[in-house]
């Protein structure tokens, strides 16, 4: 098994299979595509089928998007748990995974992922109060009925889709509860997690549309190295 992926600072649907690849010691290996510089979108439309990342190649088999990766990985490998035990809870995880992918527009937005950095305070606070609230209610609740440490006890294809939010919440110093803050500690705790930031914090590569001080014109394009 191949997973093509972006840029690992920055690329947010790239780390949550790869995390449940390397979580769940599912054998895989692993190719970069670059999301900047120059003919980085022909690369990716030669080599995905919908020009984006992240992409699992199994045999002939060709799989964007990433639920549809991590449903297929849970279909292959029944006996990895990469949903949680009993129908609920995996209808519950299932539906945080769904939300995730259609939601939380303005954190994505305003507060993109950079895992090498930290911009505490640059993050307009207005513009984020209704997911960082929704945050709270959703992870709350879930963490209080499986009493942690991850969203169903054990780490799942949830933690795996939320992972990518947890660290905008550390990059950018957003006010959360001590709840809240504990899950972020343990999605940066989580081996998998560890060695995917190890190996983002040695890429040179910046990509300007995902840096902060770009988007809010602090700095030009092409000044950050
Ligand atoms: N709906 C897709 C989104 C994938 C996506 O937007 N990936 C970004 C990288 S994190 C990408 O490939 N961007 C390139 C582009 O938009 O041209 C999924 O769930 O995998």
């Amino acid at each position: 098994m191949k997973l093509l992926i972006g840029n690992r600072n920055y690329s947010t649907w790239s780390l949550r299979p790869w995390l449940v690849l390397r979580h769940f010691e599912i054998p895989f290996e692993d190719e970069v595509l670059q999301l900047s510089g120059s003919g980085w979108r022909d690369v990716l439309a030669e080599r995905s089928p919908t020009g984006k990342v992240p992409v699992l190649i199994d045999g002939a088999l060709v799989i964007p998007e990433t639920i549809a990766i991590i449903e297929y990985l849970a279909e292959t490998f029944p006996d990895k748990a990469i949903w949680p035990q009993g129908r609920e809870a995996r209808a519950l995880a299932r539906a945080a995974a769904a939300e995730m992918h259609g939601g939380f527009s303005a954190l994505r937005s305003h507060a993109p992922m950079n895992l090498r950095a930290s911009h505490p305070g640059k993050v307009d606070l207005d513009a984020v109060r209704g997911d960082l609230h929704r945050v709270e209610t959703l992870w709350g609740r879930l963490l209080e009925k499986s009493g942690g440490p991850y969203l169903f006890g054990d780490f799942s294809g949830a933690d795996a889709m939320f992972a990518p939010l947890a660290t905008r919440l550390r990059t950018y110093d957003l006010p959360v509860s001590d709840m809240v803050g504990r899950y972020v500690e343990a999605i940066y705790a989580l081996p998998a997690f560890q060695e995917w930031r190890g190996l983002a914090l040695q890429e040179p590569w910046v990509v300007d549309d995902d840096e902060i001080d770009v988007i809010q014109g602090r700095v030009a394009p092409g000044t950050i190295v």
